[in-house]
């Protein structure tokens, strides 16, 4: 049961990231994260979304890869 929830969310991370993934090249870019966070948290100030960048891209590598939004996604 666990499993196939976490399964779930996977898929549902990967419906938004793929969303998101404007251009479609397997990567969340700055400007794509903008827009993303404008849909899950309107109202961010320059500054938290910075912070929300950071925390998200673990590597510092300046992309969100899949596996860095899932880990953000299925923390809460
Ligand atoms: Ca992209
Ligand atoms: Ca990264």
């Amino acid at each position: 049961m666990k499993s196939r929830r976490r399964s779930l969310r996977r898929s549902e991370a990967r419906e938004i990231f793929n969303h998101y993934d404007r251009n479609k090249n397997g990567n969340i870019d700055k400007p794509e994260f903008f827009a993303l966070s404008e849909a899950i948290g309107p109202g961010m100030t320059p500054e938290e979304l910075e912070i929300g960048w950071a925390e998200i891209d673990r590597n510092g590598n300046g992309r969100i890869s899949f596996d860095e939004f899932f880990a953000w996604w299925s923390e809460e």
